[in-house]
This record gives C-alpha cells, structure tokens and sequence, in this order.
C-alpha cells in the first residue's frame, strides 16, 4: 500500500481539528495510501513537542523548514494565522509537498494572488493543493450541493446566509491574531463570512459578481494578550486597539442573476457556532443550520398544496454523503468529523493525481470577494467583485 507522510505546521485549535482528522480518516475510510503523521512544527519547542504527543505525530521541530527537506514528508497541513501561510505554503510547494492550508486562504488579496500562482506552478509538476473550506465536507451541505446541482430546488433565486458567534460578545477577552488586521486580514468577514461566501457559492454553482456592505466594530479596545490556547486567551490589565470587525454584513448579486443576504458576526450573544443558509429556487428551497448539522430542509413546492410544507431529513443514512463509513444508519455525526472527510477527500485525489476542490484558485476567488465586501463597507458604495 502506498504512503503519505504529512507534516503539519502549527498544533492550535486547527492544528487539533486536522490532527484528530489525520488520525481517524484511516479508520473510518478505505484509503488508498496508508497516512503516516510524521511531524509537528511549532514556534516553541516544548509545546511542539506536548503537542505532537498528544496529537499523535511521531516527532516534533521548532524549525518548520526543515520539514520541507525531509524525504518522508509528502504533504504540509498548514494550521498557523493568516498572515503565515503564504510564507510557509509557497515554499512547501516549492519543495515539492503538496499542501493544505486553512482558510481564509491569506490576510491580504496580494498574498493569495501570489499563493494561487504558486499552486498552479505547483500542479503543472504534480504538486498538488487545497484550501481548508471544511464546511463543504458536512453531510448535509455536501447532500444539498447534490439536491441543488440536480436541480431539485430548481433555478436559485436568493440566498440568505447567516453566521453568528459569540465568543467575543466579551468586551475583556484579550487581542488574539484574529482580532489584528496586519495577521488576520479583516475579523468575522475572513473568520466566518469567508465560510458563508465559499458555501454560497459551491451550493449554487453562481459566483458573486457585485457587493454593498456595512461592517462594525463594537468594542474598539482589549485587554493586550499575554498568553493563548486554542480560542482562548488571557490579557493584561494593558488595552489595544482592535482592528478587524465584529460584525460584517452585506448584499451581493450573483453572475446567474440570484440576491444574496449575508452577515457575519462573532458577538451575537447566545449563538454558539450559528452557520445558518436557505436557498430558495424557483420550485424548492432549502435550508441548514450548523447547530443541528445533522438535519436539512427541505420544501419541494411542487407537490400538492395539500401535502406541501418544510420536511426535516436526517442525514444519517448509509446513502448519504460519506455516511458510509461511520455508525450505523440513525447516529449522527459532528464538527471534527467534516476535517475526517475534508482528509479523506485530499488523499484520494493526491494518490489519483487530481486536483482537489476547493483549490488555492477557489480560495483566491473567495478572497476577492471578501475585498470587494470590505472596500464596500470603507467606501459605503457597491463594488464590482473582481473577476
Ligand atoms: C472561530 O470563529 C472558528 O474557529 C473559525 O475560525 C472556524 O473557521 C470555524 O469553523 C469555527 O469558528
């Protein structure tokens, strides 16, 4: 059986999610290379090493380039902030590792032009490439892209897309990298409105074409960090000034002559991980909330009117998409389990040789929508989504 050895740089919150992927893919699908997780890289030596011990990788480095000159590493996961993946995902592909990268793909438009050149560099010598879009990989998203593509809702009409957090609805929690416009690029616009912006687009099949927005941000100053885990942090008694937004919303208009409503929010009190969309076609609709990601809704408004109304489906069944290989029919599933299937589906397609989706392309095409949306709040005036 064929090998994959991967390297992940950086073992924080998405460092945990993709680790716990890399482990559990091999046991719950058939996969067509055996993964072998060779190293963590981290800034800090000794928590590179607790990490990796705990993660399970068999070794750790504080030096991350020299993962890239190592012989037994195929595929670099790129788990760091923003403002590092450019820096670390070109020069993986350089070496010949094909890549993951969590999303957004970069903090600025120029990075991900120049990140999407290198990827497309990369493929013409079979080095290969995908942004981390996770949410594609949720049964139930990935069963209403099917329903959609085969025109079961029929031509879509409007989207209203919603993700609402609140984890920063605290006016103390301190000043990570997500709340720094120089490392994260923008706040809930690339944190989460990067998600709603690739899953509108993927469930449609449309591309944005124009935007007009409105961003706020509410609690101008925090608490300057002095140390951070995962999501959490702690601060000092020392403020700074906040630079991303809380809360993005906008208006778009689609190339196949769909509305879009979106908003983005990391301080709506009460909202845990709230990623709620309904795509409403010309005979159907559908809607999908996060918070029950087990279940879709479904209206098919052909049917009778006397038999008509909103169905639930609960997406636990062998036919669903990758339902296989899990529990039987009935048990659900839940949010590590969409970077398992995110893992399973870059392996297949590394040993197939095939470009896996979402591309750096997908990524960069993201990107300029989310520049678009930011240059519309700046300016107060609709946008053209560069092409
Ligand atoms: C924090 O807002 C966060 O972890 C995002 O960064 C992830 O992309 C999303 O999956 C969950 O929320």
């Amino acid at each position: 059986m064929r090998r994959l050895g991967v390297a992940m740089v950086g073992g924080s919150f998405m460092g945990r999610t993709h680790s716990h992927a890399w482990r559990t893919a091999p046991h719950v699908f058939d996969l067509p290379a055996a993964v072998d997780m060779v190293v963590l890289a981290g800034r800090d030596a000794g928590r590179a090493d607790a990490a990796a011990r705990q993660l399970g990788w068999r070794g750790s480095t504080d030096d991350w380039r020299s993962v890239l000159e190592r012989d037994d590493v195929d595929l670099v996961d790129v788990c760091v902030p923003g403002d590092l993946h450019e820096e670390v995902a070109v020069a993986a592909l350089a070496a010949g590792k094909h890549v993951l990268c969590e999303k957004p793909l970069a903090s600025t438009l120029d990075a991900a032009e120049r990140m999407a050149d290198a990827a497309r560099a990369a493929a013409d010598r079979g080095v290969l490439s995908m942004v981390g879009f996770s949410y594609r990989r949720v049964p139930a998203l990935a069963l209403a892209q099917r329903l959609v593509a085969d025109g079961r809702v029929g031509d879509v009409r409007q989207v209203v897309v919603s993700y609402a957090q609140d984890w920063l609805v605290d006016p103390d929690f301190p000043l990570t990298w997500r709340l720094q416009s120089d490392r994260a690029g923008s706040g809930a616009l690339g944190d989460i409105g990067s998600h709603a912006i690739d899953m509108v687009q993927h469930l449609t099949g449309h591309r944005f074409t124009d935007v007009v927005a409105a961003a706020e941000t509410f609690t101008r100053e925090r608490p300057v960090m002095t140390s951070s885990e995962g999501l959490s942090a702690t601060g000092g008694s020392e403020r700074g000034p906040v630079t991303v937004d809380d809360t993005t919303a906008w208006l778009g208009r689609t190339d196949r002559g769909a509305l879009v409503v979106a908003h983005a929010t990391r301080v709506a009190p009460g909202r845990k991980n709230a990623f709620r969309l309904e795509v409403d076609g010309s005979t159907g609709s559908i809607a999908f909330d996060l918070e029950r990601l087990d279940e879709l809704q479904l209206h098919d408004a052909t049917a009778p009117a006397e038999e008509a109304g909103v169905r639930t489906v609960h997406v636990t069944e062998p036919g669903h998409p990758y339902l296989e290989g899990w529990w039987p029919p009935g048990h659900s599933l839940g949010y590590g389990d969409t970077f398992t299937h995110q893992a399973k589906d870059l392996v297949e397609a590394v040993v197939a040789g095939e470009q896996p989706r979402p591309s750096f392309d997908d990524g960069l095409q993201v990107q300029r929508v989310m520049d678009a949306v930011a240059a519309s709040a700046r300016e107060g005036r609709w946008e053209h989504v560069a092409a």
